[in-house]
């Protein structure tokens, strides 16, 4: 079936790379409660993934960079669907550029060519705001503008966009991705990037009451809450592939906001918490980065909306940690 005929999957088996990472973990859930947990397979390189990702439906430890790994699981599990979270991020790659192209790329790679040789539904992949560098207007940045990141992390993104729409021209491949901004969630701690400071803060917050901020105070970034991150995710999958002009590189906006305005904003609900600030090599990326986003285009073609703005999420975050902090359960 031609993409442009295509509205919504109803079923199918879907595998998840990545799973047990920040996004992962809180998007593999929602799936297996969407398709059924037995047919949505989690797989991920981890092996320090959590019982209750493994034990509530179907695992495997797979290495994407293996092309005939990743064919033989697609082809073994029938698979439909899948959503391609594992990366390695901003931080962690400018420490280890060539195994960040190694997994982003080759990753992509296998997957979109399994996936055609194979004929799947949908794939999402997961692009990021670190597509955009410092020659990209940083305030209210456009969706077609000037890509020229200077991350290897970002120079993946680029190249992965730029792949996976060539999928969609060249073979018909119904290939979908948005530029993820920050992502602030409360189960499965960031690893390796720029924007991990908005949640680590979160945990030293309830923990401590003290956290010190490896950005400087007036760095503005683009950040999302994770139940919008998982709403755009969603939404952007199910949208009418009618409507899509683009594909792969969806600019999508949540939030805002400085070290110093997120301290404020925490302070409102703990009064004593006090930040300091050693800025180290992540302040060089964040400068390289947009301050906010324009996501028109989405809004326009599927409608997206962020539920989410700095206050609701602070309170939310500050709830669940707290909660879970008196527990004994905090494990930070
Ligand atoms: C990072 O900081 O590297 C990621 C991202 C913005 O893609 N969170």
């Amino acid at each position: 079936m031609s993409i442009m005929n295509r509205k919504h999957i109803e079923k199918g088996n879907v595998l998840v790379t990545g799973a047990g990472g920040q996004i992962g973990s809180a998007l593999t859930p929602l799936l297996r409660s969407r398709f059924g947990a037995a047919n949505v397979l989690a797989t991920d390189i981890r092996d320090d993934i959590s019982p209750a990702l493994r034990e509530a439906g179907p695992y495997l430890k797979l290495d994407v960079t293996s092309q005939e790994d990743i064919r033989r699981t697609l082809e073994k599990h029938d698979i439909d669907i899948v959503y391609h979270m594992s990366a390695i991020l901003s931080a962690k790659g400018e420490n280890h550029p060539q195994l960040a192209w190694t997994v982003n790329m080759n990753g992509t790679f296998n997957i979109l060519e399994a996936a055609r040789e194979m004929g799947l539904e949908r794939i999402f992949v997961p692009s990021s705001i670190a597509a955009f560098g410092p020659e990209t207007p940083r305030d209210r940045t456009p969706q077609e503008t000037v890509l020229r990141p200077k991350t290897m992390y970002g120079v993946t993104k680029v190249a992965g966009e730029l792949l996976c729409d060539y999928y969609v021209l060249r073979y018909g491949l119904d290939v979908r991705g948005c530029r993820y901004p920050g992502i602030i969630s409360h189960e499965t701690l960031p690893g390796g990037g720029t924007t991990d400071y908005a949640v680590e803060i979160f945990y030293a917050a309830v923990k401590y009451g003290n956290f010190t901020c490896f950005l400087k105070p007036d760095t503005r970034l683009p950040m999302m809450y994770m139940p919008d991150c998982l709403k755009a995710t969603r939404e952007l999958m199910e949208a009418d592939s009618g409507r899509l002009e683009h594909h792969s590189d969806f600019n999508i906006g949540g939030m805002s906001f400085t070290p110093e305005e997120l301290a404020a904003e925490i302070r409102r609900h703990v009064p004593d918490f006090q930040i300091e600030y050693k800025p180290d090599f992540r302040q060089q990326i964040a400068d390289s980065w947009p301050r906010s986003i324009d996501d028109s285009a989405a809004r326009e073609e599927w409608d997206w909306k962020p539920d989410f703005n700095l206050a609701t999420m602070t309170e939310d975050m500050l709830r669940v940690l707290g909660e879970r902090h008196d527990r004994g359960a905090l494990g930070y």
